[in-house]
């Protein structure tokens, strides 16, 4: 096999090579019915600090792509029974996979292959036999662009948190995700009371200070698998899995009573300080995502309509 060539390697050479791959936190599968290829790559890769998967044929690759999150594929096309294009073509007619970065990883130098593949949307195409060294670095330039432009597509840029859009696309998934669990899922509308007021009494600036420091204070006050967005002007939204809707209301709770103590911005010697009204409403089910949102802006708005400054359910 041509592509064992290159993995003749004296183990002295495998250590880590690539420190900046380990800093981009990652989760990849290789998908190739090389077992060879596969577990040198495996642990090479692992050396250099990423988390791997491996696939020996298409089957279990789909099984594992829709048990896990991969931030990048590397697939072989020449694979029995069916060839990389089987999943190649199945990934991109999954909208939930169609986006993680592939890299073709084949045996055939052929301008064919490479021009189906490319069309097809691979992001690269590495021909076996390859230089360990070489792959690591088209990996971590593929996950950088991914980043930069996760980063531009995603992000509030003035709060740092996710925006409407990564929202919109996630608590779909999330909902799926809990379509087969037994666990709750909740979700929480924030929306700051009188804020026109900051604006009008002290300028657009502080306004803007104020948004970042009640994102701030909601981001550091929720769990890691809480997804924390900001839904429009001066309101937020945030997804909790495995939370009640008790659970959820005693979690905001317990963030207001902390912008009651604590201002959420300064400038200029001067600090400032908000109350928030925020709604729940625990997702059941079965439930259509626009009911859901509907339930959980339904609780804010009595919120409002009762005084602001309180969390309902
Ligand atoms: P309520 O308690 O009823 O929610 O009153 P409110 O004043 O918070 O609500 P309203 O919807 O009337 O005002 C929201 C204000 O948020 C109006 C808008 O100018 C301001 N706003 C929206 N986006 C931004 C932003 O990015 N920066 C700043 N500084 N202000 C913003
Ligand atoms: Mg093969
Ligand atoms: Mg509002
Ligand atoms: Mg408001």
């Amino acid at each position: 096999d041509i592509s064992l060539i290159e993995l003749e390697m004296d183990e002295q050479k495998e250590q880590s090579t690539s420190l900046m791959l380990g800093s981009m936190h990652c989760r990849l599968l290789i998908v190739d019915d090389d077992d060879v290829l596969r577990s040198y790559l495996q642990r090479r890769l692992q050396l250099d600090g990423c988390i791997v998967d491996d696939a020996s044929d298409v089957e279990t690759a789909k099984v594992m792509l829709h048990q896990q999150t991969y931030d990048l594929i590397m697939l072989d096309l020449l694979m029995h029974p069916l060839s990389g294009y089987e999943l190649f073509e199945y990934l991109k007619e999954d909208p939930t996979l169609q986006w993680i970065p592939l890299i073709v990883l084949s045996g055939r130098n052929d301008l064919n292959d490479k021009v189906r593949c490319f069309h097809l949307g691979a992001d690269d195409y590495v021909t076996k036999p390859f230089q360990y060294e070489e792959l690591a670095a088209r990996i971590y330039g593929l996950l950088k662009r991914t980043k930069n432009f996760e980063q531009l597509a995603f992000r509030d840029p003035l709060t740092g948190i996710f925006n409407r859009r990564y929202f919109d696309h996630q608590i779909r998934l999330e909902m799926q995700r809990f379509e087969r669990y037994e666990a709750p899922l909740s979700l929480a509308f924030i929306d700051i009371d009188k804020f026109k007021t900051i604006n009008d009494t002290y300028g657009h600036h502080v306004g803007d200070l104020v948004l970042q420091g009640l994102a701030h204070l909601l981001q550091t006050n929720i769990r890691n698998t809480d997804l924390l967005a900001r839904f429009g002007g001066e309101e937020f939204v945030i997804v909790l899995p495995n939370s009640t809707e008790g659970q959820t209301i005693r979690t905001l709770q317990a963030i207001l009573e902390h912008a009651r103590k604590q201002p959420v911005a300064q400038s200029d010697g001067l600090t400032f300080s908000i109350t928030f009204s925020a709604g729940v409403a625990e997702w059941q089910p079965g439930m259509p995502v626009q009911e859901w949102l509907s339930m959980a802006d339904a609780a804010m708005y009595k919120a409002k309509q009762q005084g602001r400054n309180r969390v309902y359910g």
